[in-house]
C-alpha cells in the first residue's frame, strides 16, 4: 500500500469516516423506553461550531509539561476516562468540555463513574468495540461490555447532562484508513478512545491541538500523568493499533517538530478547512 500524501489522507477521513451519535431514530433504539434515554438534540446543536480546541491525552509525559494555561486557552477541550483536571491543572489544565469515555470503565468501574463527580462536567459520549462492521442490531445484541443498563442509570441521576453513545461505525471506518495506510498487517482491534477523540473533535472544530498522543521530551514508560503505574504498552499499543495511529497522525500533523519534541503537540486541521 502507497502512503497517499497528507492532503488525500485528510480528504479520506473527512469523506470516510461518518461520526455520529446513536439516535432515537437509529435501529433498536427506536423503542419508547430508549427514547426517554438518548439526549434530544444532536451534538452539533448542543455545542455550536467551535473554533480552537484541544485534546488531552492521559499521558504519563504530560506529568511535569506546564501545558495547563495552554491547553486552557482552547475553546473546548477534550479528555479521556477517567483522567482528572483537580490537582494537575498546573499541566493538563481546568476545562473540559467533552469526556470521552470507554464500555469497560461504565460497566467495569460503574460504582465509580455514578458517583465520582469527575464526570459530571461538561459532555459525555461512551463508545464500545464493536464486531468489524457489524450493523448496530448485531452489536447491539452482542456489546463488548453491556454498558446499556449503566448509561441508563447515569442518564436518571444526570438528566440534564449531554450524554451520548457513539455510533460504532466510525471505529471501523476509521480502522479501515488506518489499515490502507501502513505498510503492515495492524491487529484488527478498534483504534484507541485517543483517536477516536481526534477524529470527533476534527469534525466539530476549526483546527484541533492535540497534547501528548505523540510523546515529547517527556516520553515516560508511566502510564498515566494521574497514577504511579509503569507500562510501555500504554504509550505503544497492545490491544489498541496505537503505534499505526501515531503514525498516521503524525503524518497529517501541520504543525513542526519542534513543537511534538517540546509539548507533545500535533496541530490538525477541521473537516471543514479541509479542501479535496
Ligand atoms: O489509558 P486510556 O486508554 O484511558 O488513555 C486515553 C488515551 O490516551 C492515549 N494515551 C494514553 C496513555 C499513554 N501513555 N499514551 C497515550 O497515547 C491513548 O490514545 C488512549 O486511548 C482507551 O483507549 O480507552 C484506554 O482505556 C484504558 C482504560 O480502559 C480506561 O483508562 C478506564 O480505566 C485501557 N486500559 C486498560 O484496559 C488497562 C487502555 O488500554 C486504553
Amino acid at each position: 500500500a502507497a502512503k497517499l500524501s497528507p492532503e488525500k489522507l485528510l480528504c479520506q477521513l473527512r469523506d470516510r469516516v461518518n461520526v455520529t451519535m446513536i439516535r432515537g431514530s437509529d435501529g433498536p433504539f427506536d423503542t419508547s423506553e430508549w427514547q426517554q434515554y438518548l439526549p434530544e438534540k444532536i451534538l452539533n446543536e448542543t455545542v455550536g461550531s467551535l473554533g480552537r480546541c484541544a485534546v488531552v491525552s492521559s499521558a504519563g509525559s504530560l506529568k511535569s509539561s506546564h501545558l495547563g494555561q495552554e491547553i486552557d486557552s482552547h475553546d473546548a477541550i477534550l479528555r479521556f476516562n477517567g483522567a482528572p483536571t483537580k490537582g494537575f491543572q498546573e499541566d493538563v489544565g481546568q476545562k473540559t468540555t467533552i469526556r470521552l469515555v470507554n464500555s469497560q470503565l461504565v460497566t467495569v468501574e460503574k460504582e465509580q463513574f455514578l458517583k465520582d463527580a469527575l464526570y459530571n462536567t461538561g459532555i459525555l459520549i461512551v463508545w464500545d468495540p464493536a464486531p468489524y462492521h457489524a450493523e448496530i442490531h448485531e452489536w447491539y445484541r452482542k456489546p463488548d461490555y453491556n454498558f446499556f443498563e449503566s448509561y441508563k442509570s447515569y442518564r436518571s441521576k444526570h438528566p440534564e447532562q449531554p450524554f451520548y453513545i457513539l455510533n460504532p461505525k466510525m471505529q471501523w471506518q476509521l480502522w479501515d484508513v488506518l489499515q490502507e495506510n501502513s505498510l503492515e498487517h495492524i491487529q484488527p482491534n478498534p483504534p484507541s478512545s485517543g483517536m477516536l477523540g481526534i477524529v470527533i473533535m476534527m469534525t466539530l472544530c476549526d483546527e484541533v491541538d492535540v497534547y501528548e498522543f505523540l510523546p515529547s521530551k517527556r516520553q515516560t514508560d508511566i502510564c498515566h500523568y494521574y497514577q504511579k503505574f509503569h507500562d510501555r504498552a500504554c504509550t505503544m499499543g497492545a490491544y489498541h493499533p496505537l503505534l499505526f495511529e501515531k503514525n498516521l497522525v503524525k503524518h497529517i500533523n501541520q504543525g513542526t517538530d519542534e513543537d511534538i519534541y517540546t509539548r507533545g503537540k500535533v496541530t490538525l486541521p477541521g473537516f471543514r478547512n479541509v479542501h479535496c
